[in-house]
């Protein structure tokens, strides 16, 4: 019987599996227009959303960014890690910060076969220099303008902003910035590089594959923590007179040894300078990669209840509420979470957060602002909740548009190719995890969904995914700096 039956497959085989194949292609192919047309229309109610809102001609909007900068060294991840000779681990781990080639090899193990961000300090100058130089001549590199504070300036002033940048830059460096940023802050003769290690979805390490394209960066920074340009900053500030003050770049304080006191006293002088500002203009803080504790709850009492307006991706989300939530820090998180549970980690900062703020004693009085805007980016969506009535003009198209910049800057052309995008939200989303909860389909004409609850309004737009990486460092800044820019 069985010799029998592998005979008639030998026979028929063929013509099954060529069968199989029309199939396959017969189905496949209407399947792929029909995603394709789906794109597409995605694509152009997206520029169209994004249009809506013209910027005014009458005055450019002024935007002052602190802090820091350095120069990125952009390499191939696994390539580098090849040629310095690092076999893969067999232990993916966490470090709060790297000392050792042992180290490194487990760190960025643990967030390669994710595709989670990472980003961590090196304690270990030599090992530092030494991966310098093997990425100075690895084929591919390449040397950008970095940091969180430039890479926002870079895109505000792009969008049509006047931008008062504080940082403390090479002359070189300075060279290369946009005429519409000045800067504030020392001239220093060797600016901090950040080496950047990248990598497509897909690649391997060793037995690890990664599940999405991402970057594990590595900073040694002797400039950046000391926030070396506040005081002159703070300066400038004054005759600038800014509409909008974004803070940014505060990780590089990340598990740097400081002396005792002086990373408070820093962040106490950052506090003060929100406050001085008008009450009337808009702060915004742009999270990052945080794992040192104290730091985060440095932050938390010094420097976001005298913010307005908050950014981070989908692991700083779920970092942030769990500190919120009185729990530990949380370093690796799902990278493709579901909208319904984003939403509901979002719903609960706002709430923590502004009712942190109504519990304060005189909140007003000592600066502190409710928080009235909240940006979420991740790889599939962004999400947005601002708060009904408050200063965030155009939340509909400012949610387009940083799902727009998302491909823009991932495939890094401004000129959105359809064809090298793909569209991973599913075609529709729960609003919320709680069971019972609205479904909202993704309509493709009107791809950008908002809805009111409570005091707040909520957006979602999807991201047309870059399948074709050219960076995803510096991501984050130039989708929450695009986000911002529209809601001025
Ligand atoms: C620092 O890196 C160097 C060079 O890779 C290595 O020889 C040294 O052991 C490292 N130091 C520590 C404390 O691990
Ligand atoms: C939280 O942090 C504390 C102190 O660092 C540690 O003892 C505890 O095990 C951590 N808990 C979890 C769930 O990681
Ligand atoms: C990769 C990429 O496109 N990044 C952009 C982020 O924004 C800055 C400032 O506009 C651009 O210079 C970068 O090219």
């Amino acid at each position: 019987m069985e010799r029998a039956g592998s005979a008639a497959w030998m026979k028929y085989g063929p013509v099954v599996s060529l069968f199989v194949v029309f199939l396959a292609v017969w189905f496949r192919a209407p399947y792929d227009e029909m995603l394709d047309d789906r794109l597409d229309t995605v694509l152009s109610s997206l520029l169209r959303a994004e249009r809506k809102v013209g910027r005014s001609s009458v005055a450019r909007p002024k935007v002052a960014i602190g802090f820091g900068g350095c120069v990125d060294l952009i390499v191939d991840g696994v390539s580098l890690l090849k040629k310095i000779g690092l076999p893969p681990t067999d232990q993916p781990l966490h470090h709060d910060y790297i000392q050792s080639a042992d180290q490194l090899a487990e760190s960025f193990a643990y967030f390669f076969a994710p595709g989670a961000a990472a980003e961590r300090f090196m304690l270990n100058d030599t090992l530092f220099s030494e991966l310098v130089e093997a990425s100075r001549d690895l084929p591919g590199n390449r040397w950008s303008v970095g940091g969180n504070a430039p890479a926002m300036a870079g895109r505000m002033a792009t969008e049509g902003c006047d931008v008062l940048l504080g940082g403390s830059f090479s002359t070189d460096f300075t060279d290369v910035l946009s005429q519409h940023i000045t800067v504030a802050g020392n001239t220093v003769e060797e600016p901090d590089i950040h080496l950047i290690l990248e990598y497509p979805s897909g690649a391997s390490w060793g037995r690890y594959t990664s599940r999405r394209a991402n970057r594990y960066i590595i900073h040694s920074d002797d400039h950046n923590p000391y926030l070396a340009s506040m005081e002159e900053f703070a300066q400038k500030l004054i005759d600038f007179k800014p509409d909008l003050l974004v803070v940014g770049g505060l990780q590089m304080m990340d598990n740097f040894p400081f002396q005792t006191g002086e990373r408070e006293a820093l962040l106490s002088r950052l506090a003060y300078l929100l406050t001085s500002s008008s009450p009337h203009i808009g702060v915004h803080f742009e999270m990052a990669s945080f794992v040192e504790e104290s730091l985060m709850k440095d932050l938390l009492h010094y420097v976001v209840p005298y913010a307005d307006s908050l950014g981070m991706n989908e692991q700083e989300l779920p970092n942030l509420l769990s500190l919120l939530k009185g729990s530990n820090i949380t370093v690796l998180s799902d990278p493709n979470p579901r909208v319904a549970t984003v939403l509901d980690q979002m719903r609960e900062v706002y709430r923590i957060m502004n009712q942190r703020h109504s519990d304060a004693s005189a909140p007003e009085a000592s600066g502190r602002k409710p928080l009235t805007r909240l940006h979420v980016h991740t790889l599939a969506f962004q999400a947005m909740i601002v708060t009904r009535g408050s200063q965030w003009k155009n939340t509909m198209s400012a949610t387009a548009k940083a799902s727009l910049t998302a491909n823009r800057h991932v495939c890094g052309s401004n000129d959105i190719n359809p064809t090298k995008a793909r569209l991973i939200m599913d075609d529709s989303f729960s609003v919320s995890r709680q069971e019972g909860s609205q479904r909202i389909p993704l309509q493709e004409s009107r791809p950008v969904s908002c809805w009111e609850e409570e005091n707040y309004e909520i957006c979602v737009a999807p991201v047309l995914v870059c399948t074709e990486v050219y960076q995803t460092a510096g991501g984050g800044d130039n989708i929450s700096a695009a986000g911002l820019v529209l809601q001025i």
